[in-house]
């Protein structure tokens, strides 16, 4: 039975997956190279020192660590101009409704814990911004794991949190790592954007837009047989 919803930051709750993008391209673009949106896919829920790796060897680029922990921390710089200007009519359609039908299926008797699931630094100040630092029973965020997705760590420990089983939860991801981390810690992964992109997910939808917890929760149901 599910008893908890766990929720990625970045491209589900909010869309600060954007401004990552801008902030890694104009990195890069320093650098003398660009990159595509495609290739951006493979960064969402990667940590930010594996991410400007990533970014570094697409660009063929090697740099002392030295330097590289300067990029990093510029790169978080111009991304932070981005999140300190956003308010709570940045949280992405949809979220607000679900978030509230949660409550509403609590009131039912059908009680659904929620946690955050964030492999990022940023997120309390992120949640914070856009008001919805007080709405979770637990946060788990970059400054509390060790591994980034597609390691399960981010999505076990809220599970802990929250003291329910991994079957026991849904979890809400828009990233390729993500969804496999929730794979691999054995939680049904409910993907939010495209199916072309999302294949190892179990269901995909491309919105939290015109999602209901009823027919998420029977949904499920049926999948898990
Ligand atoms: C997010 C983003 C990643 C980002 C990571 C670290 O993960 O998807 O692109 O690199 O956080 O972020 P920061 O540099 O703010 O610590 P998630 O798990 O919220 O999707
Ligand atoms: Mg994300």
């Amino acid at each position: 039975m599910i008893k908890a919803f766990l929720f990625d930051l970045d491209g589900v709750l909010v869309d600060t997956a954007v401004f990552h993008y801008q902030a890694w391209r104009r990195m890069a673009n320093s650098l003398g190279f660009d990159f595509t949106h495609e290739f951006n896919e493979t960064l969402k829920g990667v940590s930010r020192m594996d991410s400007l790796d990533r970014i570094l060897a697409l660009g063929g680029v090697t740099l002392t660590d030295e330097r590289k922990l300067e990029l990093a921390a510029q790169k978080n710089q111009w991304y932070l101009d981005l999140v300190n200007e956003m308010t709570p009519a940045d949280i992405l359609p949809g979220v607000n409704a679900f978030l509230a039908q949660i409550k509403q299926a609590g009131e039912q008797g059908q009680p659904i814990k929620i946690a955050l699931g964030s492999v990022s630094k940023n997120a309390p100040l992120i949640l914070d911004r856009v008001g919805l630092s007080h709405i979770f029973d637990a946060i788990i965020d970059g400054s509390k794991i060790t591994h980034s997705k597609p390691d399960p760590e981010v999505f076990l420990k809220g599970a802990a949190e929250l003291n329910v089983l991994p079957e026991e939860c849904i979890v809400f991801e828009d990233a390729v790592a993500g969804i496999e981390a929730a794979k691999r810690g054995n939680m049904f992964a409910l993907g939010i954007g495209s199916p072309d992109v999302l294949t190892q997910a179990d269901l995909v939808v491309p919105s939290l837009e015109h999602l209901t917890v009823t027919e998420l929760l029977s949904a499920v149901e049926r999948a898990q047989g």
